[in-house]
């Protein structure tokens, strides 16, 4: 079954609804939960077709029925009593479980299976406006069956079958600025096919269940992350397992459609998903003690409202080897204002940073002759900045609060004195906090 969004209804199109395959379609609206067979007439039955929507019409892309593989391209007008309409544009071949996505301007046509039984690795883009259809690349792999959603930005393709017949684990990132496809260093936790997938508007794709061979048992959810390229689990799970459903998102939920429930069940399920808050950056603080020119920090005042922090990454600001850890230890070279950034980075891969300056002084002391050696000399730095590389989080702006250089847990020879400086304002931090977003993106883009 395919399906998709507009507006704020969904429409259903085609399938395989026993003991043939179909011609129906159907609008579902959210708000009052409501389905309805169209009166517009769907021009022919068949399964295996993909769809794509603009946001004002809706097309669907070949299908399969009886064997025969179909080439055409259907355009649904929702408007008024609807009308679909078997454009004059058709598809290189005859083709079924291909995946479909609409993305800055364009329907995208990903892989599929054609009627010799060959998957393909074709992409295929068609533009209504000129009613063009072209090939215009190609994916790393032949694959089918495959799940397509996309972002502002880009297309993003899961699971699949391959050539020979197996499952595979794969995410590929699509851009239509250069044609290109990524491969993710992520995998889906198991090879599947026949997933379907949302994009929730702000960053989370998520996926719906799933066929592992030709029976589909998978009742799983996964979201897959934009921001940080990560899956997992979420704490849902589908009713029973199934795949070959068709998803749409509508109103700050995915609505999942149909679908095959083991190796025969056809479904008619509606399954409502709506997904936790979406995560929230770790809150790092730390507190520096030590004594000489040794600094002992340590980041366990550090939180995060979902999960245990997952990694701790300290600049220690004289352009050394970064360290690591809840707690660490480092030795500078000489005495003077130092600045100690710590990185955390949360189980979501989401990360926050503050940092903290203080004045490390070297003094005699005493009265006698004889030194007793350095002392370290701390205070507090003032609204030390804490930052977040999650662009659509709220706490991005620099707030209050943060890092405490003190040199309270330190015994001697470590000793509070005046501030041989003026306490200030991390500098830098905007610049540190610029490059970690930076950082993130160029890694996301290096995956092609
Ligand atoms: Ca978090």
């Amino acid at each position: 079954v395919a399906a998709v969004a507009i507006g704020t209804t969904a429409y259903i199109y085609q399938g395989y609804a026993p003991p043939s395959e179909s011609s129906t379609a159907f609008s579902y609206v959210a708000s009052t939960d409501a389905i309805n067979q169209l009166t517009a007439v769907y021009p022919s039955s068949r399964q295996g077709a993909s769809a794509a929507s603009d946001g004002t019409k809706a097309w669907t892309f070949g299908g399969e029925a009886i064997g025969e593989y179909k080439a055409d391209v259907i355009e649904h007008d929702p408007a008024g009593q609807g009308t679909f309409t078997t454009l004059a544009a058709q598809l290189p071949s005859g083709r079924a479980w291909t995946a479909a996505v609409w993305l800055d301007g364009a329907a995208y046509i990903f892989g599929g299976e054609t009627a010799a039984g060959t998957v393909i690795d074709d992409i295929v883009k068609f533009v209504p406006s000129t009613g063009s259809v072209s090939l215009i690349g190609h994916l790393p792999a032949p694959v089918k069956a495959a799940a397509a959603v996309a972002t502002d930005d880009y297309a993003y393709l899961f699971g699949g079958v391959r050539s020979d017949g197996s499952r595979n684990d794969d995410i590929l990132q699509f851009d239509p600025s250069d044609n290109a496809v990524g491969v993710s260093d992520r995998r889906l936790q198991t090879p599947r096919d026949g997933v379907s997938a949302v994009w929730d508007q702000a960053r989370y794709i998520f996926l719906f269940g799933g066929c592992e061979s030709s029976s589909c048992g998978l009742k799983q959810i996964l979201r897959y992350d934009t921001d940080t390229d990560r899956i997992k689990a979420v704490g849902g799970e589908l009713p029973t397992g199934r795949g070959r459903t068709a998803a749409v998102w509508l109103d700050g939920a995915a609505y999942v459609f149909g679908g095959q429930q083991g190796a025969s069940t056809a479904l008619n399920q509606i399954v409502k998903y709506v997904p936790d808050a979406p995560n929230t950056p770790p809150e790092p603080d730390f507190d520096v003690s030590g004594h000489g020119l040794t600094v002992d920090v340590d980041a366990g005042s550090s939180t995060d409202a979902e999960a245990p922090l997952d990694l701790f990454e300290w600049d220690w600001g004289d352009g050394s080897q970064h360290g690591s850890g809840a707690t660490a230890s480092h030795v500078y070279a000489s005495s003077g204002s130092k600045t100690i950034t710590l990185t955390v980075t949360d189980a979501d891969g989401d990360r926050a940073s503050v940092a903290a300056t203080f004045d490390l002084g070297q003094t005699s002391q005493g009265g006698g002759t004889t030194p007793t050696g350095p002392i370290v000399i701390w205070f507090p730095t003032q609204n030390p900045g804490t930052s977040s590389n999650h662009p659509n989080s709220q706490s991005e702006s620099t707030s209050p609060g943060g890092a405490d250089a003190t040199g309270g847990h330190s015994s001697k020879p470590v000793e509070r004195v005046d501030p041989l400086a003026t306490p200030r304002r991390t500098p830098g931090i905007g610049l540190a906090v610029f490059v970690l977003a930076l950082a993130g993106f160029v890694a996301i883009t290096r995956r092609r």
